[in-house]
């Protein structure tokens, strides 16, 4: 039976440089429904029964642009049986915004850390068993330049998205955030329960397409309205800082610069 492999990653992530070494020739350009932004999918080489799906680069899933609209509209309406998500290894913090994301869905991620060629050229080390750990997920190192790790990153997302599982979130927000966000999933009748993370922060963050497919309960609203009171911060910003907070956090266990490994040894 056939799965579909969706590519998500920020903009010169190298993406499209993975994309094409995934698929070669095989490939078919359109556009997504209703809109002029180009959408490209192929079949993975050798691997007819596997469609790859290159969404357009984004740095989030906001509603602020055409490219995160259709992106994420894509992953929830169609829901592809994996994400493998690519992110730029010497740009970490930046990248693992859009991660974080992702892994909320509750669609299995694969995430393929690109650029090891400069990575390893500039001594620092990424420790990926700890990023796995830390994110909740499958990380695998490739160069998509050289083709080094590509076919291994497109075979374990084929295998995660045979499997059917689904994906769990392991970060979780401060004790207060956390208590707002439960109270809307349990709000969520009929959203089911692998999805509940991502529209619950969405909710949260009253994010404009969101709300107007699914309705606050005004209780909701009024919990939200005092958390922001209480922390002097509107309710987007809470969880935005909270994710950079998580980042540098699971950044500090997996990334060990070069400078670090100087100190050590001297
Ligand atoms: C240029 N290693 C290295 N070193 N570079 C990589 C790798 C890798 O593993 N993967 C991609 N790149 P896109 P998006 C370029 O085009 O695939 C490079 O936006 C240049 N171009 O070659 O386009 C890739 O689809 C002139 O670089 O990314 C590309 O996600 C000088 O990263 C760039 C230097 O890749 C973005 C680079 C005229």
């Amino acid at each position: 039976m056939g799965v579909t492999i969706a590519l998500a990653g920020n903009p010169n992530s190298g993406k499209t440089t993975l994309f094409n070494a995934l698929t070669g020739s095989n490939q078919f350009v359109g556009n997504w429904p209703g809109v002029t932004v180009e959408k490209k999918e192929g079949k993975l080489k050798g691997n007819k029964e596997v469609t790859i799906t290159d969404l357009p680069g984004i740095y989030s899933l906001s509603p602020y642009t055409l490219e995160e609209v259709v992106a994420r509209n894509y992953l929830l309406q169609e829901r592809p049986d994996a994400i493998l998500n690519i992110v730029d290894g010497t740009n970490l913090e930046r990248n693992l915004y859009l991660s974080t994301q992702l892994l909320e869905l509750g669609i299995p991620v694969v995430m393929a850390v690109n650029m090891m060629d400069i990575v390893r050229k500039s001594g620092d080390e990424i420790r990926i068993e700890k990023l796995a750990e830390h994110l909740g997920c499958e990380v695998v190192t490739i160069s998509a330049l050289k083709g080094e790790g590509v076919m291994e990153a497109a075979n374990r997302a084929k295998k995660l998205a045979e499997s059917k599982q689904k994906q769990k979130h392991v970060h979780g927000f401060a004790p207060e955030v956390e208590a707002v966000l439960e109270t809307i999933e349990r709000q969520l009748l009929g959203v089911p329960q692998e999805q509940q993370r991502f529209f619950a922060v969405k909710l949260f963050e009253r994010d404009s397409k969101i709300t107007e497919t699914m309705e606050q309960v005004p209780e909701v609203e009024d919990l939200i309205a005092k958390l922001e009171a209480a922390m002097d911060d509107d309710a987007e910003s809470i969880i935005t800082n909270e994710r950079y907070e998580y980042i540098t956090d699971v950044i500090e266990k997996s990334l060990v610069k070069k400078q670090a490994k100087g100190k050590l040894t001297t």
